[in-house]
Order: structure tokens, then sequence, then C-alpha cells
């Protein structure tokens, strides 16, 4: 064999994971890899002439749904920075606090100590200025010291540490919000089962030179680049929020990092975390599961507003407020009642 040859099988052997893969995924009827990213369907109606009928009431009265512009430097990653994101509810304050105020100082002096009783070893007892080195094996008062003094420090971490861990999954009250976040190679799906259950499809939206003639692409408003989506997961401010994460394919994870969100997205699994978002806005996320080509390509932006837009919202994707909801099924056992005493 020369060596062309053995290049040849060289190279053929590297694509080949790659290639299974692709076979593999058209097997599941999945995208294959090497495709642009796929727009996933509109977002789904249940009912045409429903969502006509919608609009058209929208249309006469009552307030429109227009999509909040993002804010520069709000809820998103700035330039330069290397510090964690503006935390925007009250569990990413007290992570930040942890983190900034307790954490970080005592890495600082003990790392800073240590350096010191190096330096000062390597200085001070070095063969030349010390020839007879110290037989001294034991010291009772610093072995005490050395025991207690790291105790100390550790109980005093473990105690705001672990309050927060415990916070941090602290279940949703009864009246939260329900909102199931799907992850799909390589986009995101948003369910609202206590609205009708209806779902939104998210997309990346691409850069204005990246899209072909007629298709839509960023803006500012719409959010910074590689974080921007077509759809956005709309949520009330101000209102606690059960947030589910699933998947439909492979292990996707749902991070939204100014609010100090992440939860993983696991096929066949339902993982649940309460999240909180005081003030209206908009916040950009990713996936944070390494989770297949594209996974660079699947942002998250959530929109928080005030809830009586967000109603407005839910009722211009054809789903329905839990009162509503609520009024309607008394509606229909009323109905079946009459019928009953009718029949
Ligand atoms: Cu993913």
């Amino acid at each position: 064999m020369n060596f062309s040859n053995k290049l040849f099988l060289l190279i053929g052997l590297l694509l080949l994971p790659s290639q299974l893969y692709a076979q593999e995924s058209t097997h599941n009827e999945q995208t294959p890899i090497a495709a642009p990213i796929t727009p996933a369907p509109e977002v789904p109606v249940a009912n045409d002439e429903q969502v006509i009928a919608d609009s058209a009431t929208q249309a006469s009265a009552g307030p429109k749904y227009v999509p909040m512009d993002a804010k520069a430097g709000f809820g998103m990653p700035t330039d330069k920075a290397i510090d964690f994101q503006d935390q925007k509810n009250e569990l990413g304050q007290r992570a930040y606090w942890l983190n900034n105020y307790i954490l970080l100082p005592i890495i600082t002096v003990i790392s800073l100590f240590v350096l010191g009783l190096l330096f000062w070893v390597v200085v001070r007892f070095r063969r030349k200025v010390n020839p007879e080195p110290s037989k001294t094996t034991h010291n009772t008062m610093i072995e005490i010291l050395w025991t207690v003094v790291p105790i100390l420090i550790l109980v005093g971490i473990a105690y705001p540490s672990i309050t927060l861990l415990a916070k941090q999954f602290e279940p949703a009250p009864k009246n939260a919000v329900t909102v199931k976040a799907i992850g799909y190679q390589w986009y995101w799906g948003f369910n609202y089962p206590d609205h009708g259950d209806f779902e939104v499809v998210a997309n990346m939206l691409k850069e204005k030179e990246d899209a072909v003639e007629g298709e839509r692409y960023r803006t500012d408003a719409d959010g910074p680049k590689l974080l921007a989506t077509d759809n956005r997961m709309v949520v009330p401010a101000g209102v606690p929020i059960r947030l589910q994460t699933t998947a439909a394919d492979v292990i996707h994870s749902f991070a939204i990092p100014s609010l100090w969100f992440k939860l993983d997205a696991v096929p066949g699994r339902l993982n649940e975390k309460a999240l909180m978002i005081p003030e209206p806005g908009v916040y950009f996320g990713q996936c944070s599961e390494l989770c297949g080509a594209l996974h660079g390509f699947m942002p998250i932006a959530i929109e928080a507003l005030p809830p009586e837009e967000f109603a407005v919202w839910v009722k211009e994707q054809g789903g329905i407020m839990p009162a509503d909801g609520v009024a309607k099924a008394n509606e229909a056992e009323a109905d079946n009642e009459i019928a009953a005493l009718a029949g």
C-alpha cells in the first residue's frame, strides 16, 4: 500500500463516525447533519377559523400583542464582560452575593496565605540559610489551629450555600403558571398546558446577509446575534412560573444566565423548577448541553410581559386564560344539565 492509499484509508476511517451518524439521523427521519438550520413547523394552529375569528375580535376591540424590543445590555451578555450577567431575580442576586462576597474573598485569602507560606519556607528555610533543619514533629497548638480554623471556615460557607441550594429547588407554588420547554434538534418548543395546551416553536433568527430573499432576519430589537429567536417564550412578569423541561430527541439544557436558571431537558423525563421574573423584559439564554451539530444555534429568548399583556398574547396564540377555561367549562356543564333536563 503506497502513501496516498494509506492517506485515503486514514481519511475514510476518520469520516466513518460522521457517516454513521448521518445515516442514523435519516433513519430517525431527522435532519441530516449538514443541513442548514431547519425552520421548524410554524406555530401549530389548532383551528384556523378560531384564529381568524379571534384576530377579527382583536382588530375590532382590545389591545394587540406587539413583541417587546430587546434592551441593549439587559438580560443578555455584554461586550468584554468577565463577570456574571446582571442578576434579575432574588435567587440570582443571592447566588451572586454568595459568590462575590463570600466565596471569592475566602478563596483569595486562602490562596494568598498558602502562597505566602510557600515563599516563606522557600526563602527562610533554604539550605544555605538554614543548614541544620529543625527536628520538630509535633506542635499541639498548631495542630489544633489548622484543624479548627478550616472547620470554622467550611461551616461558615456551608450555611449560606446549603440554604441557597435548598431555595433553588423550592417547588413552585400552586398558583404558578406552567410552561413546558421542549428541546428539539435544534430549536425549542414552548407548551402552555394551563392555557389551552398550545405550543410555540422558536428558531434562531438568521443574520441579514444569511437570510434568503423575503426571509425574516434579525434586527437589534429582536436581540443580539445568535441569541434572538423568531418566536419567544412569553410569560407573565411578577408571577411564579413552573418551568418544566423535556426533550424530543437528545439531552438539551435550558439556561438563562440573567435569571439564574439552568435545567436539563432529558427525553422521557419531565424536570421542573420554579422561575421568577419580577421585571418585564426580554431575557436571553442558550441550550447548554452539547446536543449535536447545531447545538450552538438554538438560543432561548424569554419575554416577560405584564400579566394583562400576557393574556392578550395567549388569546392571539389561540389559547385561553385559565379563568376563561373555567367559565367555558361551567357553561358547557350548564348546557349539559339543560340538555339532560330537556331530554
Ligand atoms: Cu440543545
